[in-house]
């Protein structure tokens, strides 16, 4: 009896967890696609309170994304050093107005996400 409890704690919060996040599906996937092309789609329009996933598609090298410190953006957005083939946890953007980033190991990849 214990453990039937106990498991259905766990559901209780399981189901807690899936209700205050986005559905991982639904957030749009930027890929990280090479130094020369930079990233993919961008520019993109994201609804507010939408989500983003970046994904190194690079077959070869490790890639980041940090603000455009050249550009003022609405929300601060950080992903640490992806390698190929990783992807980020979802970023959800909750404040209206333009996005630029950039690679912080390859300042020529930039990007720029308009949430509307
Ligand atoms: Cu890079």
């Amino acid at each position: 009896m214990r453990i039937l409890w106990a498991g259905a704690l766990v559901l209780t919060l399981l189901s807690c967890g899936n209700t205050s996040t986005s559905n991982p599906s639904a957030c749009t996937q930027i890929q990280m696609v090479s130094v020369a092309v930079g990233f993919s789609p961008t520019p993109i329009t994201v609804q507010k309170g939408g989500c983003v996933i970046f994904k190194n598609a690079d077959p070869a090298i490790t890639h980041s994304v940090g603000n455009d410190p050249a550009k003022t953006s609405v929300q601060t957005i950080s992903v640490s050093l992806l390698a190929p083939g990783y992807s980020s946890t979802q970023i959800t953007l909750n404040l209206a107005g333009e996005i630029d980033y950039m690679c912080t190991i390859h300042n020529s990849m930039k990007g720029v996400i308009n949430v509307q």
